[in-house]
């Protein structure tokens, strides 16, 4: 339970499949259990979300589709709903996930309200809003705005905190709080996932799961797993958060029809987490990949291409293997040399476990977040720190 007084905390992020959301989504578990109020704001129920959990509320922006628009629009009526919650159940923080176009919805949201009522607004910033949208001319200024206006700024790694810094020309101050995963309990053994896979005891499971958006880059994962030998010494289990269809013709193409299995939208993922040896990961930008953590926690270590805040997540040769972005035969050659070698696997297994626990569990991260919660909240309600 929480030191302090219990917080009203509004959490908004997208509820779709993809890192940002799971990380909102277990900080919203993890503040429930201490005993806060938490309130997610969102277009649907985020889908790692348990359907009901105590002290946990779900609020659903509705959105018309009206003809005078090309374009929907979700960013009102979420700031709408955003100071409706903020009113009704008297917020003390909204804390964003994923700044377009939600901290700019809380940045309205907190200017409909008369002073007294208006929460604090936490930004965190993921990865894309940074990298992507905020090179992009008819976003970044906006973004800057809605960090400039919010009471406190968050990063996922150093490495985003210092993109932010330069792309977006924001120099007020980032924290960094990594994410942080704490695995719910596996609802199969490991035998039973290894069988409804098709396994056979030769065979190492390599795991990755992901989006499967652009910069996922699984034209080089499907080139990777086509260039490890032997052919037969392991399967590639992809977890795809969307379609997987626009790569079916290269699995094809590469001859791995029986060495690549897909699975779309898993809710269960220890189930598989703790099934897999190796995980693949063959990314050309990542803030810090939420993915190579939940399979650290099983003490699966990673092949992964050497980017972003990658480092912050993977010791390179202690808890897993970092490969130069591009560099194909040298990730099929690490990926084959953890197949074959189990020792030297699995003590990167044991170190990649260890380094979950002490730096990325959520006994390490959402306390931190709670201390920057009772920051910007300072001593007096009404008093704002910043700006
Ligand atoms: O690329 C994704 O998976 C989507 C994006 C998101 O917002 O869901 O992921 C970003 O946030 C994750 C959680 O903080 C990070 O683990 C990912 O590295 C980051 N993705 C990128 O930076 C490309």
């Amino acid at each position: 339970m929480t030191a302090g007084r219990p917080l009203k905390i509004g959490i908004t992020c997208y509820p779709s499949v993809g890192g940002s959301g799971v990380l909102a989504s277990a900080l919203g578990e993890e503040l429930a259990k201490c005993g806060h109020e938490i309130h997610f704001i969102s277009y649907e129920r985020p889908f790692r979300l348990p359907a009901e959990a105590l002290r946990i509320h779900f609020h659903p922006v509705i959105i018309n589709d009206y003809d005078l628009f090309k374009y929907p629009d979700y960013t009102l009526p979420l700031s709408v709903k955003m100071a409706e919650v903020s009113r009704n159940h008297g917020l003390d923080v909204l804390h964003v996930h994923y700044a377009v176009p939600h901290a700019t919805a809380a940045i309205l949201a907190r200017s409909m309200l008369p002073p007294e009522q208006q929460p604090r607004v936490v930004t965190t910033l993921h990865g894309t809003d940074t990298t992507l949208l905020g090179r992009d001319a008819g976003y970044g200024p906006a973004i800057r705005h809605a960090l400039n206006c919010s009471d406190a700024v968050t990063a996922v790694s150093s490495f985003l905190q210092h993109e932010s810094q330069r792309l977006l020309h924001f120099e007020g101050p980032i924290d960094v709080i990594h994410n942080f995963f704490d695995p719910h309990p596996p609802k199969r053994s490991r035998e039973e996932v290894r069988r409804e896979l098709g396994l056979n005891d030769h065979e190492a499971l390599l795991l990755h799961s992901s989006n499967v958006r652009p910069l996922k880059r699984i034209d080089l994962l499907l080139e990777t797993a086509a260039r490890i030998r032997p052919v037969d010494s392991f399967k590639l289990v992809i977890l795809a958060g969307g379609s997987f269809a626009p790569f079916t013709g290269q699995v094809r193409r590469l001859g791995l029809d029986n060495r690549v299995i897909v699975r779309e939208k898993v809710s269960d993922i220890e189930d598989y987490l703790q099934a897999a040896d190796v995980g693949l990961f063959t990314s050309e930008s990542e803030s810090f990949c939420l993915s190579i953590l939940e399979a650290m926690c099983f003490a699966c270590p990673s092949v992964a291409t050497r980017v972003g805040g990658i480092p912050e997540v993977i010791e390179d040769s202690v808890s897993g293997l970092l490969i130069p972005f591009g560099d194909i035969d040298a990730l099929a050659r690490a990926a084959e040399s953890l197949i074959q070698d189990t020792s030297t696997r699995n003590a990167l297994g044991r170190a990649a476990q260890q380094r979950a626990r002490e730096r990325f569990s959520a006994d390490a991260i959402v306390p931190r977040y709670e201390a920057l919660y009772r920051r910007v909240i300072g001593e007096v309600r009404g008093l704002r720190p910043r700006g």
